[in-house]
């Protein structure tokens, strides 16, 4: 199920609040990553700067209508918001933007849907869709008509809301049970290989995990230059030392503020890192938004109660950056060159004694 698709084009508007804490740039830079990952063009941006969130149409009802304009000139078919977005203040500015409105979640949800291969993926998804929708009230509609041919209609009227409540919920009994299945299976296959130490890497996403299992297991785990290229785990074996073999797995990156619904679906896939004897943190030593980045992880991994864990951190990327920052403790390395991985397999092997 998927919100926006190849060929739509669309307007980006972010609420500034000046936040020195929280810049906007950063978060909006990557919200506009996520855009692309669903195949939607950006062909417009619109960035108001207030103290606060209107209540009513989240930007001023004057910008409203000014994006009600754009859209006309720009040719869009889309609008994505940055901001938080409350039941009441999509539908108001529906009325004034006569295009789907699309937030942060529902993105990163539809980048999801995109990139979900196997079948307890795709399960996980369409739950967590369903249950933002049930919970922002938002039907189905723009959905199925997209399978009829175009997104681009309005959201239902009340009663049409009332069926798709429904329909919501029948479909999300059938979804759950369906995952049952899948899990007991997938529990039963992991008891078969307890012999070798498992390590997990985490780390947010596009720091270049998967490159790093790939180097490390001389492996072709899918990489790709977009958020959430991963999904499913993928356990491969590596190499430390002579005689000494670990399974690696990697896992979904994350983001900050990761949507909960995402987070309740995918508990289970993350909970294959309970099973970790080792994290390996990953970041990315080459982009500016690392100390964000690295917040985020930090307070997932706390959420998922893995705090306790024996963790090596890794900075990755370093042939990338020209005088690399010399954290105590913390290995550099490159996926794409191959530079310090020796000494990652080192220090894993170490801490594993
Ligand atoms: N220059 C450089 N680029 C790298 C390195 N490692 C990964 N990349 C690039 O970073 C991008 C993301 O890499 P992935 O391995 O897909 O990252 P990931 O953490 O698995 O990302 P998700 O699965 O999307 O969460 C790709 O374009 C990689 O080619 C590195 O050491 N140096
Ligand atoms: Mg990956």
């Amino acid at each position: 199920m998927q919100v926006t698709s190849a060929g739509q084009r669309g307007i980006v508007i972010a609420v500034d609040l000046g936040d020195e804490r929280r810049p906007l740039d950063p978060e909006l830079d990557e919200f506009e990553s996520l855009v692309l990952a669903t195949g939607a063009s950006i062909v417009g941006r619109v960035i108001q700067r207030r103290d606060a969130v209107d209540p009513a149409t989240l930007v001023g009802s004057g910008k409203a209508h000014a994006i009600a304009e754009m859209l006309h000139e720009y040719g869009a078919n889309l609008v994505l918001v940055l901001n938080d977005l409350r039941p009441r203040q999509r539908k108001n500015l529906e009325r004034i933007v006569p295009v789907p409105i699309v937030d942060r979640t529902m993105v990163i949800l539809d980048v999801f849907a995109r990139h979900a291969r196997s079948r307890e993926g795709k399960l996980q998804v369409e739950l967590a869709q369903l249950r933002y929708r049930q919970s922002n009230l938002i039907g189905v509609g723009a959905d199925l008509s997209r399978l009829g041919g175009g997104i681009g209609t309005r959201g239902p009227g009340e009663t049409k809301l009332e069926v798709d409540r429904r329909r919501i919920q029948q479909r999300i009994s059938v979804l759950r049970d369906q995952l049952e299945r899948v899990r007991k299976q997938r529990a039963t296959r992991r008891q078969a290989r307890r012999d070798e130490p498992l390590v997990a890497l985490v780390g947010y996403t596009n720091v270049g995990k998967s490159s790093l299992l790939n180097a490390l297991a001389r492996s072709d785990a899918f990489v790709a230059d977009q958020p959430f290229a991963t999904l499913d785990p993928t356990v491969r074996r590596v190499f430390l030392r002579e005689r000494q073999y670990v399974r690696m797995v990697d896992t979904v990156g994350f983001i900050t503020d990761l949507p909960k619904d995402l987070v309740a679906a995918f508990r289970a896939t993350l909970e294959e890192l309970q099973d970790a004897d080792v994290l390996v943190h990953v970041t990315d030593a080459s982009t500016s938004d690392r100390e964000r980045q690295e917040h985020a992880v930090v307070a997932l991994v706390r959420d998922l109660g893995l705090d306790k864990k024996r963790r090596i951190d890794v900075f990755n990327k370093i042939d990338k950056v020209t005088n690399a920052a010399n954290v105590p403790g913390a290995i550099s390395v490159s996926a794409r060159t191959g530079a310090g991985l020796d000494a990652l397999r080192t220090a894993i092997a170490k801490s594993l004694r």
